[in-house]
């Protein structure tokens, strides 16, 4: 057996954060990047070796900077470029490295490439964008397919001036690249790449990478009879030309040694991603695939009701994440939670008061212990919950939040019931409950700022925040710190192990293994609020083991509510 060196981000801790809502260094009630800046011995006292910073490009913020206008520019409330080469310079100073998001599958409306592209039809950028001319349907003027995006709506939008149509897959103000336009691509490497690569920043978490090649675009199978547009991911993602194009980049991204991390949608064929993460493809490090965290979303995302899932669902999509790295060259990720997702204790434990920092610790100990590159999103460490229900619709800021509700009530025509609905499944899986800003101490405004920030603190920020739990032992930023020590320890058994679950369809404890040459160890995770006997899983019994480590600082001898354990087994 040949040993390949690992790579530096294979061990690394990956931290993410959200600049609008990280720290104020200047009291607008923003995030910036001098308040990033300030708290960069908070991030690396938590064992982090990497952190991801969300775009703080210049943009015009209709999704929240994923809507980019100059890629080498920054958002002036979040700060300047030289800001940017400060934080770069004081990241590596601290022994970290630092990574930024690429949003190169579109850009915004008011980038000028797109407002070139769209001045003309003979304009020398107009195939920079996917324009296409109208079908007319009875001499009606339509889209040139019934493609859903990924906010509602059609992903065509009219131009009155061009009378053409361009395709974007979020929001209207988000117009899709023409990757098949090797000029476009060339522009986008050294403008959206080359230009942060030169400053030095270690590696791009890249936005919505299986999209770039959209293939024929032809109409999607109808799956919603009651609209004109259907759901067309299967189509949109993993186009014919993916292989090509992410060679291309990779070459760039090689001569600076830089990490990659692909966010994945609509992959749920293994086969596929492993394609994507195969060292000897050299496509990409590493990606994000959705399977747990589109556990319980409905067929369009907010149509379900909270916790609509059982135990085995989310065992099996942590299983076949985990497998990736089996017997093969890939690489795998570990995470619950990002900017897209609402808070994990909320979705797959309970936020109640008494059990919160139970399930934010058993989740912490469940993610250590797992294989792969791991990430943490801002506040996860501090065992942050959703936001309540009683908060108004106000409260949510998010075009995909806002887009949702308005699309429920004109359907049902302001109907009490499905508007009570929709809030119930926004409460539980917004994405705004993820954005909100991180409660530094107990003094006003969360310490996030001196002035009212722009999305409201959770209202529990008096009795969970930073300050509070770096001085609690028993607090859940203490736990994430020890079991990050502990995961950096037995970095083979649980960085790199093998993973195999046990007892699969109990609906109450979540067991798995896991496995480095002569290394074994048990983990049990009650995830339910009653206590439950300790019965070893079958395939565990009959074993001698050690206690390595629980969620509880006196284990008894039964599993408590959402209590999580990891034996080490002997083998012989
Ligand atoms: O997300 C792309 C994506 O496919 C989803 O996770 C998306 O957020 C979801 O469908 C909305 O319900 C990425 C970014 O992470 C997200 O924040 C951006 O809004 C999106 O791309 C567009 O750039
Ligand atoms: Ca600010």
């Amino acid at each position: 057996m040949t040993i390949t060196p690992r790579k530096w981000w294979q061990d690394g801790v990956v931290y993410q954060i959200y600049p609008a809502s990280f720290k104020d260094s200047n009291g607008d009630g923003i995030g910036d990047i001098p308040g990033i800046i300030s708290e960069l011995d908070y991030i690396r006292s938590i064992g982090v070796d990497i952190i991801w910073i969300c775009p703080m490009y210049d943009s015009p913020q209709v999704d929240m900077g994923y809507d980019v206008r100059d890629y080498e520019n920054v958002y002036p409330p979040y700060g300047t470029v030289q800001d940017m080469e400060i934080l770069i310079a004081e990241t590596h100073a601290r022994g970290m490295r630092i990574i930024l998001d690429l949003v190169v599958n579109h850009t915004s409306d008011q980038h000028k490439w797109f407002q070139e592209s769209r001045s003309s039809k003979d304009s020398p950028k107009r195939d920079w964008y996917i324009w296409r001319p109208a079908r007319y349907i009875d001499g009606v003027r339509k889209p040139p397919n019934n493609w859903l995006g990924n906010f509602g709506g059609s992903v065509w939008q009219w131009d009155d001036q061009t009378q053409e149509y361009y395709l974007h897959l979020f929001c209207p103000e988000q117009p899709d690249l023409n990757w098949e336009n090797e000029d476009t691509r060339k522009a986008i490497y050294e403008s959206a790449m080359e230009f942060w690569l030169e400053r030095g920043v270690d590696g791009f978490r890249v936005d919505t990478v299986n999209m770039y090649s959209k293939g024929e675009m032809l109409d999607a199978p109808i799956t919603d009879p009651r609209s004109e547009w259907q759901f067309a991911g299967y189509q949109y993602c993993n186009g014919p030309r993916m292989h090509e194009f992410l060679s291309e980049m990779n070459a760039v991204l090689e001569k600076y040694d830089a990490m990659t991390v692909g966010e994945c949608p609509n992959t749920p064929d293994m086969g596929r991603v492993l394609k994507y993460v195969s060292a000897k493809e050299k496509q990409l490090n590493m990606v994000f695939q959705f399977d747990v965290v589109d556990i319980g979303q409905g067929p369009y995302k907010f149509q379900t009701t909270p916790f609509n899932w059982k135990l085995p669902q989310f065992k099996h999509a942590i299983e076949t994440t985990q497998n990736l790295i089996r017997g093969n060259d890939g690489w795998t990720t570990v995470f619950l939670e990002n900017h897209d997702q609402s808070r994990s204790i909320s979705r797959f434990t309970s936020d109640a008061p008494e059990h919160r920092v139970a399930g934010g610790k058993l989740l912490s100990l469940m993610m250590a212990a797992l294989s792969g590159t791991m990430f943490i999103y801002q506040g996860q460490e501090l065992g942050m919950v959703n936001f309540p229900l009683e908060w108004s619709m106000d409260e949510y800021k998010d075009v995909d939040s806002t887009n949702y509700y308005a699309m429920v009530n004109e359907r049902n025509g302001g109907d009490a019931e499905a508007l009570a609905a929709a809030k119930a499944a926004l409460q539980h899986l917004a994405r705004d409950h993820a954005r909100v800003p991180i409660p530094w101490s107990a003094s006003s405004n969360a310490g996030f700022s001196t002035a009212k920030p722009w999305m409201r603190p959770n209202d529990d920020y008096n009795i969970c925040n930073a300050k509070q739990q770096q001085s609690d032992k028993n607090s859940v930023l203490s736990y994430w710190k020890r079991m990050l020590q502990l995961r950096r320890h037995y970095s083979d058994l649980f960085v790199h192990g093998d993973f195999d679950l046990l007892d699969k369809q109990n609906l109450e404890i979540f067991a798995f293994t896991k496995t480095w040459q002569n290394r074994k160890a048990l983990v049990l995770l009650n995830f339910t609020a009653r206590q439950q006997e300790l019965q070893l899983p079958p395939g565990a019994q009959n074993q001698k083991m050690e206690l390595l480590v629980s969620t509880l600082d006196m284990p008894g001898g039964c599993l408590a509510a959402y209590e999580g354990r990891i034996y080490m087994l002997a083998l012989d």
